[in-house]
């Protein structure tokens, strides 16, 4: 229905609500402009020097003004209350159980997504500042601790399952960055400080879209949506959304590799 706003592919259920919203405000927008644009060349037609050359002190007596501008008020309710409102009550107040989705954490660092999966345990386990290596470990994942030694960490790379909950945690280690993929209809800053859950169900995976757009070497892209540095042009990450089972084998692996690093002494 929303075809003809030109955005881009959408890959997740809740999208289509938010495009409906982008479409329905468009088209309001385009009615009051033409409108409010002829009202405004036939009060210069009618108001002419010639045809009124003394002011008219008393004004106009009809109401009609008053009735369209009631039109307005009442269309940019429906805009909030119908449309507005449950989405972001949906979107924001509504996050699904962590029991039923997959949680990753996604921390943003100058200029960098560092993404962390729980392991097969389903805990994160604890960091510490300390620990923090630019190179090795920039999340500072303290390995000691028995919850993190099947955590899975990756940069620039979120690995998502498709037709489920996913629910991002979202941090930052710096400055204020975003977290935006177009093809989601998510975005959210990234805050020093704060940890911000968004939680959205990918619902077409990297391969499906590749045949959809016709495009072989399609990749969801996370945009850094706030200047927030000069590296800020080259903070992209990738999301690849995989088949509920392949995520699994995927992470599986992960996990493997991981506990096998760890068992390595010469590493
Ligand atoms: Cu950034």
């Amino acid at each position: 229905m929303t075809e003809w706003l030109g955005l881009p592919a959408l890959a997740t259920t809740h999208g289509g609500q938010i495009d409906s919203l982008i479409g329905w405000t468009h088209i309001f927008m385009l009615v009051l402009f033409v409108g409010w644009g002829v009202f405004f060349g036939y009060v210069l037609l009618r108001f002419r020097k010639s045809r009124n050359p003394v002011a008219h002190y008393p004004g106009m007596k009809s109401h009609a003004t008053s009735v369209v501008e009631g039109g307005v008020l009442l269309v940019e309710l429906v805009l909030l209350f119908a449309f507005s409102i449950p989405l972001w009550a949906a979107r924001v107040d509504h996050i699904p159980s962590e029991k039923e989705a997959l949680v990753v954490h996604v921390t943003a660092e100058q200029f960098a997504w560092n993404v962390r999966y729980a392991g097969h345990d389903g805990l994160f386990g604890k960091t510490d500042i300390k620990l923090i290596d630019v190179q090795q470990n920039p999340l500072g994942v303290d390995r000691s601790d028995a919850a993190a030694k099947d955590d899975v960490t990756t940069l620039n790379q979120l690995y998502l399952p498709a037709n489920m909950p996913v629910i991002v945690k979202l941090r930052s280690k710096d400055v204020i960055h975003s977290f935006g993929v177009p093809e989601f209809r998510v975005k959210q800053d990234a805050i020093p400080g704060l940890t911000i859950p968004i939680w959205f169900v990918p619902n077409v995976t990297t391969a499906e879209m590749r045949t959809r757009t016709g495009n072989p070497e399609f990749v969801y892209e996370i945009a850094c949506a706030q200047l927030c540095g000069l590296g800020h042009y080259r903070m992209r990450g990738f999301v690849t959304v995989l088949p509920a089972d392949e995520f699994k084998k995927w992470l599986d692996e992960k996990v493997k590799e991981q506990l096998e690093a760890a068992a390595d002494p010469f590493r």
